[in-house]
This record gives C-alpha cells, sequence and structure tokens, in this order.
C-alpha cells in the first residue's frame, strides 16, 4: 500500500470495523477504495462474490465483513454466527487469492483464545486450551480464518495476515439492549434510565469480569498500519495492554450519561469469560500504540449516539 492509486476493497465497509478502516483510508488519502452494501453483494453468496472479484481484482483486501454481537446474540443465534462467519470468509479469502490479491487482512478477535488462558493472553496461546462456551460457534469460525489464511499462504505463497482485536467500541456501534456489545449496551440502558427517572439501572452477570476495550479509530490505524507494514506468519495482538472490571466501566459510563440512580447486577446473566487482557508486546515492538483513554473514547460514543440514536 505504498503508493495512494492501490485499488482496495473494503468487506463490510458499513459496519462498525469497516467503516473506520474506509474513514482511516480516505483520510490518508487513498482514491482507489472498493466496497459494496451487503444488498448489492451477499458475501455468503458464492457466486456473487466470485462475479465481483473477477470484475474488480482488488490488490489489498480488508475482510471486516463478519456477524458479530455482544455475549446473548452469540448465545442466542449460535448457527448464525458460525454459519455466515464461515461463509463469508471461505468466498473473501479463496476469491482474493484467485484473482490475484498482493495482500488480505483477516480480523479474528480475542474470544478465538482459550477461556482459561493465561494472562495477558500471548498469540501463540491459539488451540492450547477449550473456548468459552458462549461464543465457540463465533470463536470456531474465526479459528478457520486464521488457519485458512495460513494455510493458503503455505501452500499458495499468498500474503494473508490476521490481526486479532480485543473487545472494540465507538462511534458507528449497534445499540440494542439485547444483542449489544457492553459499552453499547450500557449507553443505551443508562440514557434510557436517565430520560424515565428510574431509582436503578441493571447491569448483567456479577460485575466481576474483566475486559480490555480499544477505541474503534484506534483500531482502523492499527489496521491499516498491519496492511503497509506486517508480513509474518503469525497472527497478531491489537489491544491497549491494559483492562477493567465490568463494575468499574458501569460506574465510569454512568458518570459519562449522567445517570443519578443506582447500579444493580444480575448474576442470572451470563458472566463469560473471566478476563481476557491480550498481550500486545508485538504490535507495540513494531511501532504502534493506541491513542485515546477510554474514558474519552466513551465520551465520544455517547455523543455520536446522542446524534444518531437518541431521537430515533
Ligand atoms: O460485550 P460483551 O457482550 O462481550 O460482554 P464478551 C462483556 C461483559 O459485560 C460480560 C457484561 O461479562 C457481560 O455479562 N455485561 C453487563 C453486558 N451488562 C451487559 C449488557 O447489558 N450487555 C452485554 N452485552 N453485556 C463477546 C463475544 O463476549 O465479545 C463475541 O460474545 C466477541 O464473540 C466480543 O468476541 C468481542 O467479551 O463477553
Amino acid at each position: 500500500m505504498q503508493s495512494l492509486k492501490v485499488k482496495i476493497y473494503i468487506a463490510g465497509h458499513t459496519g462498525l470495523v469497516g467503516s473506520a478502516v474506509l474513514k482511516e483510508l480516505t483520510r490518508k488519502g487513498y482514491k482507489n477504495l472498493v466496497f459494496k452494501s451487503s444488498k448489492e453483494l451477499d458475501l455468503k453468496n458464492q457466486k456473487e462474490t466470485e462475479v465481483f472479484f473477477k470484475k474488480e481484482r482488488p490488490e489489498y483486501v480488508f475482510l471486516c465483513a463478519a456477524k458479530v454481537g455482544g455475549i446473548l446474540a452469540n448465545s442466542s443465534y449460535p448457527a448464525q454466527f458460525i454459519y455466515e462467519n464461515l461463509a463469508i470468509q471461505n468466498n473473501v479469502i479463496h476469491f482474493s487469492y484467485k484473482y490475484g490479491a498482493r495482500k488480505l487482512l483477516f480480523l479474528g478477535s480475542s474470544c478465538i483464545y482459550p477461556k482459561l488462558a493465561v494472562q495477558p493472553i500471548k498469540e501463540n496461546s491459539l488451540l492450547s486450551g477449550y473456548l468459552e462456551e458462549t461464543n465457540k460457534p463465533y470463536a470456531v469460525a474465526k479459528i478457520a480464518g486464521i488457519t485458512m489464511c495460513q494455510s493458503y499462504n503455505a501452500q499458495y505463497k499468498t500474503n494473508f495476515i490476521s490481526a486479532m482485536p480485543t473487545n472494540l467500541y465507538g462511534p458507528g456501534d449497534r445499540f440494542d439492549a439485547e444483542t449489544s456489545h457492553v459499552i453499547p449496551a450500557l449507553l443505551l440502558n443508562f440514557h434510557r434510565a436517565k430520560k424515565e427517572n428510574k431509582k436503578f439501572a441493571v447491569v448483567w452477570g456479577t460485575g466481576k469480569p474483566r475486559r480490555e476495550f480499544l477505541y474503534i479509530e484506534d483500531l482502523a490505524k492499527a489496521l491499516v498500519f498491519l496492511m503497509k507494514f506486517y508480513n509474518g506468519p503469525d497472527i497478531i495482538n491489537v489491544g491497549t495492554g491494559e483492562d477493567i472490571s465490568i463494575k468499574e466501566l458501569a460506574y465510569i459510563i454512568k458518570e459519562v450519561v449522567g445517570f443519578k440512580g443506582s447500579i444493580r447486577f444480575d448474576a442470572s446473566k451470563p458472566d463469560g469469560t473471566p478476563r481476557k487482557l491480550l498481550d500486545v508486546s508485538n504490535i507495540r515492538s513494531l511501532g504502534w500504540q493506541p491513542e485515546i483513554p477510554l474514558e474519552e473514547g466513551l465520551k465520544k460514543e455517547y455523543r455520536w449516539f446522542l446524534k444518531n440514536y437518541a431521537r430515533k
């Protein structure tokens, strides 16, 4: 990606990750960007995807298209999570190879690592233990994608790299009480509780699990950086290297939103993995580091929510 004229395809450009990557590439001055909405091109459909790749022949591919969701969405729709992710990545990876892409970046997730992995989690702990049950179908699909990239590199000499981002948040998130990830769910939940003058708001689980959160613009910068400079065969973690308990997070979000009531924890809801803090020494040693602290990122996301969602 040394020239600004190279043809770059962003798969999933309307999602949280893809839209941030598109924005970052535009900001950097790349001029030949290709993207299609899921209505125009269904990446689950092998024929449609092949026709697209045959015509466009992108040189660089950011594979950001995926079926994603929070802990409850993952456990409620396991079939969709495994099928849709396998189908999308199968098609995009294979046709990127078949139609000569110079490089592809595949996105995994920190949930691909074993539930009880040693913390902070190093890249080499992949497949060293049992997965967390609530997101096993999603994790298995993502592990298949990583293995597919590595297998194509080994057999066909492609340059397909895989990045493992930690939990993400920021403008472009999906706000839904049931299926969102924890940050948009709590912003929405506390916002509604504030509007309705509720005495308390409910947070799922015990509040004890710890999570690491990366602001979406920091991730987009990391992905463009990796596409330019990283060519290794191994997966690479992308995170902040710091985590926080869900309880601490809930209290910060309560402040950001300005909700004055109290917080109750509903332990009948799943906690998921107790902790998943990534070891980010590899990407840091290459020269990338995050810029946006959690509280600042949460304020930006809440402002975006107020502008885009609150009146709907
Ligand atoms: O964000 P979340 O769904 O992702 O949940 P995971 C994180 C933690 O927040 C869990 C708690 O311990 C939840 O119990 N939590 C508290 C809430 N209140 C809420 C709420 O209102 N909504 C949600 N969603 N959580 C996902 C995986 O796991 O992480 C995906 O299922 C993916 O596969 C993603 O990898 C990054 O970190 O638990």
